[in-house]
């Protein structure tokens, strides 16, 4: 008795304690940033984040230690020109996925302290609501990229 009682409640636990690793269900690929020339004190990196679990999560900060402040901005078309926002909490939905790209969600590097150096890489970890965050290794490509491509 005491033994049937083992095999059923091993399953139950371990399916209780899923929910706990919120940032599992999100992934990241294709990060990528721009080289940047001697002297730019800024960048952006771009991604594609990806929410496989079935609640929405949100990015609500970021930290490089490239740079001395990391944050999501949003280009925007307004007037007729393109304007740049913060987005201090962006929703990443059930089931779904947000591009960042040079032309919409990027995260901005502000206070860099040195020049991003095409062919390299470094971390960049993003702060979700639910708990936890992602690291992300970010690949500097050319500076004329304009999207992710793969040079290795
Ligand atoms: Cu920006």
């Amino acid at each position: 008795m005491l033994k049937k009682t083992w095999f059923i409640a091993l399953p139950l636990a371990l399916t209780l304690a899923a929910p706990c690793f919120a940032a599992d269900t999100l992934t990241v690929s294709q990060a990528w940033a721009r080289a940047t020339p001697p002297g730019a004190s800024t960048a952006a990196a771009y991604f594609i984040i990806k929410n496989e679990g079935a609640t929405t999560d949100s990015i609500v900060g970021a930290r490089t230690s490239v740079a001395d402040d990391a944050s999501v901005h949003e280009m925007k078309m307004a007037n007729g020109m393109m304007q740049m926002r913060a987005v201090p909490k962006l929703d990443i939905p059930a089931k779904a996925s947000v591009t960042f790209s040079p032309q919409g969600y990027h995260v901005m590097l502000t206070g860099l302290k040195a020049p991003l150096k095409e062919g390299s890489h470094f971390k960049l970890s993003l702060a979700l609501q639910r708990g936890g965050s992602i690291d992300v290794n970010v690949d500097v490509l050319g500076l004329g990229a304009t999207e992710f491509s793969h040079s290795h």
